[in-house]
């Protein structure tokens, strides 16, 4: 067995666990990171789009923001519409605070690069990854490496950032932990195209034919969605039958806006599903990220909300390992899931309000709260509030 000794042992290297490690080395604490997958594999998978302001604020304070403000884009708002409607909600006005247009794979990116000019390990590409000892002092993570070495990194802390499939969530004692889930009778299907955005700001769109998406990660790169039934076969969907039901449901034509198709570079479905397993902190084992919470993408909480996660955690740790303060750690649990369920809630209730579900009287309803959320300036102010982002520490 290889034997490897750190402060602290990360289990996963998406954002949550690179962001983690890279701002406990800024506070001089050390850590060593393990994941399943390969680094290109890590880096390539696309997913989140928007940054809210916190998580903004908190990459340039801990200087990932160069490439961020040169090439993120700054978004005042979102529009939010309905057949024959479209209404643009200005979250400056209504609350200060903006977004920004920067995909995971570059927030990513920044992450790796950032670790690797600091000679951070990361062990990429390992398999049989299993927790110990999480009550005691010197808790462990083992693993099989790449290349076959039966490995130990023993640790003072172990924290999960495996996300939604990792072993970390599931070696909390039944005992302790304390969950809830909620799945939704339909998913998002997704594509990125090679095609300039058909619009300024993001578009959430209802339709009685099902909810559609228009995002973007460039000038030059689209990306969309559409609600689709749960079980849905991707190769049931041509290209042509996509765009096609993404300008029906967008509003192509409708006061001289229309929607630009362009070449598909990927396309997948993706469940969706609200999730929180309590409490994020148990002995010497933290979670932070997927690994303690999931959001169905509507309210584009996911990563915004991991990245806080370890914003509360990394200042926990530094107390803890560096000068024998437990106060934050105590606390870190009850602190991140204050934010953690007000985005769980903000984000079922923007899917709610969104995604058909064949009901005439739901239907009526949800008519009704899109009207008032994007014609009273409270009701706008909520959503803004919310989408942007509630402080760090709220
Ligand atoms: P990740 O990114 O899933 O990383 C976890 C890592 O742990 C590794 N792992 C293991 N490593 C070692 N041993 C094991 N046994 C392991 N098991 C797993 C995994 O390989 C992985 O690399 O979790 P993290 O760091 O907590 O980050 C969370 C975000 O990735 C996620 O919340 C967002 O992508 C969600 N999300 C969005 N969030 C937003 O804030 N804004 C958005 O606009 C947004 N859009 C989205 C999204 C997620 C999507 N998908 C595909 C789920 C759009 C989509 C389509
Ligand atoms: C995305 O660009 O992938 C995206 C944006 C906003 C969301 C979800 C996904 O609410």
């Amino acid at each position: 067995m290889d034997d490897v000794r750190t402060q602290v042992a990360i289990i996963g290297a998406g954002p949550a666990g690179m962001l983690l490690s890279h701002l406990l080395a800024a506070e001089g604490v050390e850590s060593v990171v393990v994941e399943a997958r390969t680094e290109e594999y890590v880096g390539s998978r696309i997913r989140a789009g928007i940054l809210e302001q916190s998580s903004v604020d908190l990459l340039r304070s801990a200087d990932l923001g160069d490439r961020l403000a040169r090439e993120g884009d700054q978004h005042r708002g979102i529009y939010l519409q309905w057949p024959e409607e479209r209404h643009h909600l200005d979250f400056v006005d209504l609350t200060g605070r903006s977004v920004w247009v920067y995909g995971q794979t570059e927030v990513q990116k920044d992450l790796v690069a950032a670790r690797a000019a600091d000679g951070q390990e990361v062990h990429y590409g390992v398999s049989d990854t299993a927790l110990h000892d999480l009550e005691s002092d010197s808790p462990s993570v083992t693993f099989v490496s790449a290349s076959g070495s039966p490995t130990r990194v023993s640790a003072s802390v172990v924290v999960g950032c495996d996300g939604s499939f990792g072993p970390s969530r599931s070696s909390v004692p039944d005992a302790v932990r304390q969950s809830w889930e909620k799945v939704y009778p339909y998913s998002w299907l997704g594509i990125l195209a090679d095609v300039a955005p058909s619009t300024d700001e993001l578009i959430y769109a209802w339709h009685p034919d099902g909810f559609a998406m228009h995002s973007m990660r460039s000038a030059t790169v689209s990306r969309l969605y559409l609600q689709v039934p749960h079980d849905t076969d991707i190769d049931d969907w041509s290209d042509d039958r996509i765009w096609s039901a993404l300008a029906t449901r967008l509003g192509d034509g409708q006061d001289g806006w229309s929607l630009t198709p362009g070449p598909v570079t990927e396309k997948s479905v993706l469940p969706m599903r609200s999730f929180v397993q309590t409490p994020m902190r148990h002995g010497r084992l933290f979670l932070a990220g997927d690994a303690a919470h999931i959001v169905p993408p509507t309210g584009a909480k996911g990563l915004n909300l991991a990245v806080a996660d370890v914003g509360l955690l990394a200042p926990a740790l530094v107390d803890l390992l560096r000068r024998d303060d437990a106060r934050l750690a105590d606390a870190y649990s009850d602190a991140a899931l204050r934010r953690v369920w007000r985005c769980t809630h903000f984000s079922w209730w923007m899917t709610t309000m969104l995604h058909t579900s064949g009901d005439d009287f739901d239907q009526q309803l949800q008519l009704s709260q899109l009207r008032w959320v994007a014609t009273s300036e409270a009701g706008a102010t909520g959503l803004a509030e919310n989408y942007a982002g509630l402080p760090i520490g709220f």
